[in-house]
């Protein structure tokens, strides 16, 4: 009964600090797209995870089951994914994070410089949310993942095709697995590059 109850009230905690997770980032987006006439997003994507799927991920680190160790181990309970359009959308979105007051990044993993062994590439913020409680204000950590629409393609599929797969996946799968995202990696640069070629191309014909 006490567990189920202190379930209930991290999972209101997880739950507060999506909101405002979705609702800073959300004011953070548009008033960046209103100040560069831009919209470098895609779209956006945010969760809280099971606490199945919780349970999983303690179990494969070696941890027991509770919520003292959800809480101190489970670094993405509250998820949020940002697809944005350009590679180059991903490093400005990360900048506007980092400048707000509201969000504290308090680690960050660059997997687009260096992508996972499987090929996997996003950019990855942990961070922490004020979640304003009736005792007082505590800070509930987050995740953010930051990727291009290609990126976010391979990671979808990959997600089915072998990312939760149980047993020992075949070499030949992983290592078509990596070229296909060598290739999204190529094409978001060339995407990339014809954007800013055809930038130079319009802004030209403004001047005309
Ligand atoms: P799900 O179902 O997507 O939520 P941590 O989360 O920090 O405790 P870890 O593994 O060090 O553990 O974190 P990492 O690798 O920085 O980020 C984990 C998340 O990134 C995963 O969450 C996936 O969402 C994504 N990810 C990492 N590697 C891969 C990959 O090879 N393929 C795909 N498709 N996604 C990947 P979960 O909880 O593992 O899964």
């Amino acid at each position: 009964m006490e567990k189920d109850k202190e379930l209930e009230g991290l999972i209101l905690k997880y739950t507060a600090a999506l909101k405002t997770l979705e609702t800073e980032i959300s004011i953070l987006l548009q008033d960046y797209e209103y100040k560069n006439n831009y919209n470098p997003v895609e779209h956006i994507k945010s969760r809280l995870k099971s606490y199945d799927s919780a349970s999983k991920k303690l179990i494969s680190k070696g941890y027991e089951v509770n919520t003292t160790n959800i809480e101190k181990h489970v670094h993405d309970m509250v998820g949020l994914r940002i697809v944005c359009s350009f590679l180059s959308d991903v490093y400005e979105i990360v900048k506007i994070i980092e400048n707000s007051d509201q969000i504290t990044v308090h680690d960050k993993e660059d997997y687009i410089t260096n992508p996972k062994d499987t090929g996997y590439s996003s950019y990855h913020l942990n961070v922490y949310i004020p979640v304003y409680l009736i005792d007082g204000v505590e800070l509930v950590e987050a995740e953010i993942q930051i990727r291009t629409v290609a990126m976010d393609f391979w990671a979808s599929l990959d997600h089915k095709i072998t990312y939760k797969f149980k047993g020992e996946i075949p070499e030949e799968i992983k290592d078509e697995m990596h070229k296909c995202a060598e290739d999204i990696h190529a094409l978001d640069q060339k995407m990339l590059t014809l954007n800013k070629e055809m930038q130079i191309i319009k802004e030209d014909q403004e001047i005309i």
